[in-house]
């Protein structure tokens, strides 16, 4: 499943490897690309949308 999120607050590349790290504990598979000009987050995973919210969420990072 292909997931895209906009992220905000995601600044520099500590901020996106924090949110992929968040992604990837969820699920060890997920492909995380993010993008820090569009502030987007593409993600192809089995792990259900909401369960990505909240990790990153949970990470420190507000979803627009
Ligand atoms: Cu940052």
């Amino acid at each position: 499943m292909a997931l895209q999120f906009t992220v905000p607050d995601m600044a520099c590349s500590a901020c996106s490897e924090t949110i992929t790290k968040a992604i990837t504990a969820l699920d060890p598979m997920a492909k995380v690309e993010a993008n820090l000009q569009t502030k987007q987050v593409n993600i192809e995973t089995q792990v259900p949308a909401a369960e990505i919210r909240q990790a990153i969420t949970t990470a420190g990072y507000t979803l627009a």
